[in-house]
């Protein structure tokens, strides 16, 4: 099968998706993607990505784009990692259901919060109220160790990381269970060593 090849700029929301790369054995070739030089509003790369935005993957000529679409596709084109539950298994469900509340409803709290815009009709808000997307998430870790209990799985990767992101700029608390599930996602050597390449990759893109 040929490489998937991904397309990455450090300390963006790709680090999601180099991350995912590293749990799945390093199995992307990455191209990085000057953002300064605004390389990601080229005409080369809005052939991949009309948004002009970063990550995105192309494998077997297929691009596909947005964080969580690429890692639950790398999860099921890679099943030998065991990132993703089969498609038959009843927590499949779950684990789609918690991957994409992290763009549809953690995400866009959070940047609301950043900008400061209170929202008054919160039914017909995605993500409702800041107090909902709390309590959705301290039930989403409440099986733990993991989102599905035992195992873990690129829902983790995303939920996870976009949580960290959270956490890190002071967008949600530092509390319990957030501090201790993050701290077990950020002491994984996939987690670690795609900030080790990510460091590297500044270097090389000249980001420091
Ligand atoms: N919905 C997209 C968001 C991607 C996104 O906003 N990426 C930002 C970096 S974190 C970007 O490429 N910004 C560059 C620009 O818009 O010029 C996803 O989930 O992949």
């Amino acid at each position: 099968m040929a490489k998937p090849v991904l397309y990455h700029t450090p300390q963006t929301r790709g680090a999601t998706t180099a991350w995912m790369n590293e749990e799945l054995g390093d199995v992307c070739d990455i191209k990085l993607i000057d953002m300064k030089a605004g390389a990601q509003k080229s005409q080369d790369y809005l052939k991949i990505n009309p948004m002009g935005k970063i990550p995105a993957l192309v494998h077997n000529g297929v691009a596909v784009t947005e964080v969580a679409a690429i890692c639950a596709y790398l999860a099921d084109a890679f099943p030998q990692a065991g990132l993703a539950p089969a498609a038959n298994e009843a927590k499949r469900g779950a684990y789609f259901r918690w991957m994409f509340f992290a763009p549809s409803c953690i995400e866009p709290m959070m940047l609301d919060k950043f900008a400061d815009i209170k929202r008054e009709n919160t039914s017909s808000v995605g993500y409702g109220s800041e107090k909902d997307v709390l309590h959705a998430v301290k039930i989403a870790l409440s099986d733990g160790p993991f989102l599905l209990g035992e195992k873990f799985t690129a829902a983790d990767v995303v939920f996870g990381s976009t949580l960290n992101f959270a956490l890190m700029f002071g967008a949600i608390e530092k509390i319990e269970p957030f501090i201790s599930y993050t701290e077990r996602l950020t002491s994984r050597p996939g987690f670690k060593s795609a900030l080790e390449k990510d460091a590297e990759y500044m270097k090389e893109l000249g980001m420091e």
